[in-house]
């Protein structure tokens, strides 16, 4: 898979992609990555990018004669690429979209800075526009990092089996269970006793518990999608009654 990054800050991707999967990926020639500096397209001659909003107003804007001249540069180096605007007005990205992505030969992500991109240019010269959140970043090129991240690793080859990508499409949307290696104790804090017991059933109840327990507190918008199994229910009846819940959810009120 090729991506093609357009931004005016070419170095932030330098790290990212040499490090770690994505850096392996690349090594391995199962992901491209070329990275342009929208700035080599600037036709002035102070190489300007960016300009005041017609309308005024605060800060500045993309122009749109740099982004069009890569863009049109760049179309037929390769297959024909998706171009997507990294924006706050994009539709929010998810892992659905990333396994969408993941199954195109190319996609060109365009790299916002300032006040954003004319709005000529997300309209007539991309395909869809992708926010990562409902936060406010400097612009579009760690958003950019996210959706190479996200994508690579679900691209065939890239992870080892043991982390194979397309077991998660099947899965719960359930946060995991707690995680624990050696030391036994560390600096007085131990292991749940439970996860050394060597009784592989229990430690499989245990940790369904502690995913289900944790993602009804932290991720109520998942756990009230999830359908629960009647051990499930066994289980969640069973770790309240450990927390003094029982059937009234309290203690009877005692005397003095
Ligand atoms: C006047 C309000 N502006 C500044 C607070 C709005 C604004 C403009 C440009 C907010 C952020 C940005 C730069 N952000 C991106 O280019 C961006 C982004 C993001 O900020 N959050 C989540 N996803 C994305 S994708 C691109």
């Amino acid at each position: 898979m090729i991506f093609d990054i357009l931004t005016i800050f070419p170095a932030m991707f330098s790290s990212p992609l040499e490090e770690s999967i994505v850096g392996k990926a690349r090594e391995r020639g199962l992901i491209r990555v070329r990275v342009h500096n929208i700035r080599d397209w600037a036709t002035d001659k102070h190489q300007m990018t960016d300009d005041r909003p017609f309308g005024g107003g605060e800060g500045m804007v993309m122009k749109p004669e740099p982004i069009v001249a890569a863009l049109r540069a760049l179309k037929d180096d390769g297959p024909p690429a998706k171009v997507i605007l990294l924006s706050p007005q994009g539709r929010l990205f998810n892992q659905q979209i990333a396994r969408d992505l993941s199954l195109l030969p190319r996609i060109a992500l365009v790299c916002g800075r300032y006040e954003g991109v004319d709005e000529r240019v997300a309209e007539h010269f991309t395909d869809d526009q992708i926010s990562i959140g409902d936060y406010i970043l400097t612009g579009g090129e760690i958003a950019a990092m996210v959706i190479l991240d996200s994508v690579t690793r679900l691209l065939p080859g890239v992870l080892g089996n043991a982390d194979s990508a397309s077991a998660e499409s099947f899965s719960e949307p359930v946060l995991e269970y707690p995680q624990y290696t050696r030391p036994q104790d560390f600096e007085g804090w131990s292991v749940p006793e439970i996860l050394l017991s060597g009784n592989h059933d229990r430690i499989r109840r245990w940790r369904r518990a502690q995913a289900l327990l944790r993602t009804s507190v932290r991720r109520p918008d998942l756990f009230s999608r999830l359908e629960l199994s009647a051990e499930d229910l066994a289980l969640l009846e069973a770790a309240g009654e450990e927390f003094g819940g029982g059937q009234s959810g309290r203690e009877p009120d005692r005397e003095s």
